[in-house]
C-alpha cells in the first residue's frame, strides 16, 4: 500500500456483516437528526452560541469508527456531534451542552465546539482548526511508547489541510513510525472558500508521498467504502507501520454554521451530492441486499427520534450552571 492512490476494493469486498450495518445506519441517523434538532433550537433561539451541523458528512464518522477499538483515540474539529456520536458519545450529555445546562460534557460553559468524552478516547472537538493534529499525534506517541496497541485517528477539514502543523505532526509521525491516521474530510469548502481555490497541487491525497507514507483517497458518501479504506490504514498503524492519509470526499448539506445564508456555492452542486445522501444509500443497499425491510428501518427511524426528543427533554429538565460553578474548570 505504499505511495498514493484511489481504494482498489470493489463494493462487495470484505463486506460487514448485517448487524454492523444496521449500527452503521442507526448511527448516521443519530448524527442527522441531532443535528436537525440542533438547528430547530438554535432557529427557536433556546441554544446560545452556535453549532456546525455534520449534515451530509455521516458516512465518514461512522466508517471510520467502524474501524476502531474502544480504545483508540480520536480527536475532532469545530464539527464534532458527529465524530462523539460515533465514538459511542451520550446524545443527552451532548444536548445538554448545546443547551448550556450542567449536566452537559462541559457543564454547560463550553457549548457544541467543547463536547470531549474520554472514557471514549475522544479527545475533544477542537474551535482551532488543525487543533487536534498535535493531539492525535500526542495520543498515538503515548499508545506507542506505553505499547497499548492503540490507534489515534485525526479526523481534519480540507481548511486544515494547509495548517503548518499538519506538516509537522506528518513529518513526525513518519520518522518514528506512529499509529495515527489523518483523515481528512473534504466537503469542498472551507466556510465559503471552496477547496478548489484553496489546495495547491491538485489530489490533496499525494501530499503523503512527501513524508513517505501511504495517501488514500475514498468516497466519503459510502460508509461502507470509507470503513474498508479506514480499517486497511487502521490495522496498518496498529502493526507498527506507521501513519497514514485518508482523505474523504464529501460535503455539507447545509450551511457552514446554524447562521450561515450559504449565498456562495451553485444550487445544482448541492443538489447533486443532495443525491448522494450516505443514509439513503445505506437504506437502499440494505434494502437491495435484503439485509432490512422497509418497516425495519422506519422503525430505527422512530427508534432514533425518540432518543433525541428524550434528550432534549434531558436537557431542558436540566439545570444551568450554578453561580458556585462560575470560576470551576476556567484556565484564565
Ligand atoms: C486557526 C483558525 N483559523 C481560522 C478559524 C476560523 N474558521 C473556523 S471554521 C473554518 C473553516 C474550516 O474549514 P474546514 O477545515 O474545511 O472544515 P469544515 O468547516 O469544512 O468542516 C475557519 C477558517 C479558526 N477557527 N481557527
Ligand atoms: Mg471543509
Amino acid at each position: 500500500m505504499e505511495g498514493t492512490g484511489r481504494t482498489a476494493l470493489a463494493p462487495g469486498d470484505r463486506e460487514l456483516p448485517a448487524e454492523r450495518l444496521l449500527d452503521a445506519y442507526r448511527q448516521m441517523l443519530t448524527i442527522r437528526r441531532f443535528e436537525e434538532r440542533a438547528l430547530d433550537l438554535y432557529r427557536a433561539g433556546e441554544m446560545r452560541g452556535s453549532t456546525h451541523p455534520y449534515i451530509g458528512m455521516e458516512a465518514v464518522a461512522v466508517g471510520v469508527c467502524l474501524a476502531l477499538e474502544p480504545d483508540d483515540y480520536i480527536t475532532s474539529t469545530h464539527r464534532g456531534h458527529g465524530h462523539t456520536i460515533a465514538k459511542g458519545g451520550d446524545v443527552r450529555r451532548m444536548m445538554a451542552e448545546l443547551l448550556g445546562r450542567a449536566t452537559g460534557y462541559s457543564g454547560g460553559k463550553g457549548g457544541s465546539m467543547h463536547i470531549a468524552d474520554l472514557d471514549r478516547k475522544m479527545l475533544g472537538a477542537n474551535g482551532i482548526v488543525g487543533g487536534g493534529m498535535g493531539l492525535a499525534t500526542g495520543a498515538a506517541l503515548t499508545a506507542k511508547l506505553q505499547r497499548t496497541g492503540a490507534v489515534a485517528v485525526c479526523f481534519f477539514g480540507d481548511g486544515a489541510l494547509n495548517q503548518g502543523i499538519l506538516h509537522e505532526v506528518s513529518n513526525l509521525a513518519a520518522i518514528w513510525s506512529l499509529p495515527v491516521v489523518f483523515v481528512c474530510e473534504n466537503n469542498q469548502y472551507a466556510m465559503s472558500a471552496a477547496a478548489a481555490w484553496t489546495i495547491a497541487g491538485g489530489d490533496p491525497a499525494k501530499r503523503a508521498a512527501g513524508y513517505g507514507i501511504p495517501g488514500l483517497t475514498v468516497d466519503g458518501m459510502d460508509v461502507e467504502a470509507v470503513e474498508r479504506a479506514a480499517r486497511d490504514l487502521v490495522d496498518r498503524a496498529r502493526r507498527g507501520d506507521g501513519p497514514s492519509y485518508l482523505i474523504a470526499t464529501t460535503y455539507r448539506f447545509v450551511g457552514h454554521h446554524a447562521g450561515d445564508p450559504l449565498n456562495y456555492r451553485p444550487k445544482e452542486e448541492a443538489e447533486e451530492w443532495r443525491a448522494r445522501d450516505p443514509i439513503r444509500r445505506l437504506a437502499e443497499r440494505l434494502l437491495a441486499r435484503g439485509l432490512a425491510t422497509a418497516a425495519e428501518l422506519a422503525a430505527i427511524d422512530s427508534e432514533v427520534l425518540a432518543q433525541i426528543d428524550d434528550a432534549v427533554a434531558f436537557a431542558k429538565a436540566s439545570p444551568p450552571p450554578s453561580v458556585a460553578q462560575l470560576l470551576t474548570d476556567i484556565y484564565a
